[in-house]
């Protein structure tokens, strides 16, 4: 009797540790990007990892490469595609050369304000973007944010479109930003961000434009002069994942990593608004000029650039997101 409870016993622990075994096999998926670990996309993408290890009991668990570690964004979305790098989170900029339908939201005063590109991302609109990316080899799993970009530089404070003429400036590899700095008169040079410190800081560019959480992650403001706050375009980012490995990954499975993804989301979201409501005082510290601008003027200049918009992808379909309220 006491021998077979000891049996008992012995199976019970047996049974524990094959189960404890199995919740130790652990899936580890290489994350990169470009910015630092500290930076909204650091802290968005860290929210992720530690809710998808614990949503699924560590049978996932994400390996961090921030600052470029794996390369620039485009050379990233394709290892993310060739299976070679699991995941992604990156500014749009390069995402329309995989999937052309991102495009139209990289349309400069295309969004009025945060609160207008958010409710659009969240909605019908944002998800049929999404639903656009399997067909291309990835999945992408949310939409995350980099911010209203702003106009920085080394030559003078920008106040008027006229300010930009014939300054080379440093565009993401995107041919709707590109376009719309041809139509303000300057120089878009494309270049991948790994490079773009050294560009401005050896005055190979003028210029660049990003958000003020990439400007201060990346220390920009070190080497510009000046920052201009020209928030002429508002700049998504993704979380986008390898097609293959997302269908090897359980339905339940699924689900954990899009709750991770809201919560991600949220924590991205909010480290922009924090670093936009402190970042100014950290710029101008350092004795970089920051000024503002009458941004109604920028977006009459590059009405021009409109007439191409509309063409490719579609007045309606501006529009509707326009009329987003
Ligand atoms: O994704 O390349 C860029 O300017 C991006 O805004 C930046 O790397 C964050």
């Amino acid at each position: 009797m006491k021998l077979s409870r000891l049996a008992v016993q012995l199976i019970a622990v047996l049974g524990l540790s094959i189960s404890s075994f199995a919740a130790q096999a652990q899936t580890v998926l290489k994350v990169g990007w470009t910015n630092t670990m500290d930076s909204h996309y650091g802290v968005g993408i860290t929210t992720f990892g530690d809710e998808v290890a614990k949503r699924t009991n560590g049978r996932y668990k994400l390996q961090y490469f921030p600052a470029g570690a794996l390369g620039g964004e485009r050379e990233m979305l394709e290892a993310v595609q060739l299976g070679t790098q699991d995941l992604i989170i990156t500014s749009t900029g390069p995402v329309g050369n995989f999937v052309a339908e991102t495009r139209i939201v990289d349309i400069p005063f295309l969004f009025r304000d945060y609160a207008h590109a958010r409710k659009v991302l969240d909605g019908p609109i944002g998800k049929d973007i999404l639903s656009k990316f399997p067909a291309k080899g990835l999945v992408a799993i949310s939409w995350m944010e980099n911010g209203f970009r702003h106009v920085t530089n080394s030559k003078r404070a920008i106040k008027t479109p006229d300010d930009l003429k014939a300054l080379k400036i440093r565009t993401m590899e995107n041919k709707v930003h590109m376009e719309a700095f041809k139509a303000l008169g300057s120089l878009p040079t494309p270049m991948n961000m790994n490079e773009v410190f050294t560009a401005l800081q050896t005055g190979t560019v003028d210029g660049q434009e990003n958000p003020i959480p990439v400007i201060l992650a990346n220390k920009l403001y070190t080497v510009q002069k000046y920052v201009s706050l020209t928030s002429h375009v508002y700049s998504p980012a993704m979380l986008i994942i390898n097609k293959g490995l997302w269908d090897k990954i359980s339905a339940a499975d699924k689900t954990a990593f899009y709750e991770a993804a809201k919560i991600a989301l949220v924590a991205n979201r909010k480290k922009v608004n924090d670093d936009e409501a402190n970042g100014i005082a950290v710029i101008e510290k350092a004795g970089t000029l920051v000024n503002k601008v009458d941004t109604t003027l920028f977006q009459k200049a590059v009405a021009s650039a409109y007439v191409q918009y509309n063409k490719d992808y579609g007045e309606a379909n501006i529009k509707k997101i326009i009329d987003v309220k």
